[in-house]
């Protein structure tokens, strides 16, 4: 059965110049940047969840895109159906990996043994398309939001039934995780957080998550999972506070749990841009605390400033992402997720392509411009020329901890009035661009 029949053949590098829809301009799976092919670099990641189960819905409409593939009275041959299609759109557009949540690739059952059942039998089919096309799993996760028991939340429930069935839930989702050999296991905790702050214990719950993902990882090591365990930060929605609020809280909240070692952050855009943050704040953040594991690539409009979860098409901040996952030596065991789904008008499977064909040469480009941007090191000088006092005596002794609130007074009233410099905000800017817009980038 082919899904996809308007695509005849897998997607090709035709260069930037071709004006094939259906070809990359920049993502050459096989180019080589600085040691390491593009396919390595950026080790892109399809969302099963908005990609095959997306249907357009939003707070205002049910669904509107229709799937072939999501026909059918019998859920457990949907999602057999829908995998089939999942493994042949990845092979078509060239992807390396996939990320779901359990929910997504198997239906719920009445019980939990129904449930579990579903998603081992799901799973297997999953390995063996795995084998069959090469395809990997970057992560799993367990869906702990949208069933109604979860409302008032999952592992910060008032309610320990509710927290045992969430504990239910991700084991059977860690065991799924292991077998198809999935690099990592997220946590993103979309009611983990109050609607209202009159019924609730926030310090209890936040103990509850603490003991829900210590639990989770001593599970990990009982079964010898041995991917890496990521938290998404996300501010809001659907809580009005959620408890990982952005990258700063979640770092703390992993500081303060004696969670630290086990755990990196999954960054997403949308996300930070709805914290307040730039995409870049929060991968910075992530990565100067040695805690960027992996990214959720989409973007969020500037003008509804809710979570759209729109295709990547802007050049800048994705250049600033690569830089920063250039300058920790690369991704590792993470990847770049796309987490993004069409528009509700683009309802064409074809639109499935260009969605991901625009997202991947936004990256592959982006990560041209930042290599090299990076090796002519014109960033660089400045800022390390920006703090030079610093690396002087008394610059080296305030980082020492050996200054003294007295001793820089004298030192300040000798020094006389610093010079003032200047930032150069819009030269850098000009910098940056003169690299974005460069048509040569062989
Ligand atoms: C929701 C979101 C999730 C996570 C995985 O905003 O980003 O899809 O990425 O649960
Ligand atoms: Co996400």
């Amino acid at each position: 059965m082919r899904y996809f029949a308007d695509v005849k053949k897998p997607i090709q590098f035709e260069g930037p110049d071709t004006r094939n829809p259906l070809a990359f301009r920049f993502y050459d799976a096989s180019r080589k940047v600085g040691g390491k092919t593009m396919r390595q670099h950026l080790r892109f990641a399809v969302a099963y969840w908005h990609t095959l189960r997306g249907t357009g819905g939003d707070p205002f409409g049910g669904p509107a895109i229709e799937r072939p593939w999501l026909t059918g009275s019998d859920p457990v041959d949907t999602a057999e159906r829908t995998l089939d299609a999942a493994f042949e759109f990845f092979t078509l557009l060239g992807v390396p990996f996939y990320c779901f949540h359990d929910r997504d690739i198997a239906p719920e059952g009445a019980t939990i043994a129904e449930s579990r059942q579903n998603l081992e039998r799901l799973v297997k089919r999953a390995a063996r398309r795995q084998r069959e096309t090469g395809v990997k799993l970057l992560w799993g996760t367990a869906n702990l939001f949208s069933h109604p028991r979860y409302t008032h939340g999952a592992a910060t429930n008032p309610d320990p039934r509710v927290f045992a069935h969430a504990a239910a839930q991700v084991r059977a989702a860690l065991d799924a995780t292991r077998v198809l050999g999935g690099t990592g296991y997220v946590f993103w905790g979309g009611r983990e957080g109050y609607s209202s702050l009159w019924n609730t214990d926030m310090a209890r719950e936040r103990e509850q998550l603490a003991r829900f993902l210590h639990m989770a990882t001593a599970y990990a090591d009982e079964i010898g999972f041995r991917g890496q365990f990521l938290i998404e930060p996300k501010p809001k929605e659907p809580s009005v506070h959620q408890y990982d609020y952005d990258a700063a809280t979640v770092l703390g909240f992993l500081r303060e749990f004696d969670l630290w070692d086990r755990f990196a952050l999954n960054i997403e855009a949308n996300h930070a841009t709805l914290a307040g943050h730039t995409f870049e704040h929060e991968v910075a953040t992530a990565a100067i605390a040695g805690k960027l594991g992996s990214l959720d690539i989409n973007r969020g409009h500037p003008l509804l400033g809710w979570d759209t979860d729109q295709f990547p098409t802007d050049a800048a901040s994705a250049v600033a992402a690569m830089f920063w996952i250039l300058a920790q030596g690369g991704l590792r065991r993470g990847g770049l997720n796309f987490d993004a789904h069409v528009r509700r008008g683009s309802f064409d499977t074809i639109d499935l392509f260009h969605a991901h064909i625009g997202g991947m040469d936004t990256f592959a480009r982006a990560l041209l411009v930042a290599d090299r941007m990076r090796r002519d090191g014109v960033l660089k000088r400045f800022v390390t020329q920006r703090y030079a006092g610093f690396r002087k005596p008394m610059g080296r002794r305030i980082l020492g901890g050996k200054a003294t609130l007295p001793e820089l007074e004298d030192w300040a009233a000798k020094q006389g009035e610093p010079p003032r410099v200047s930032g150069r905000e819009e030269y850098l800017e000009n910098v940056l661009n003169d690299y974005l817009y460069a048509t040569r980038l062989d």
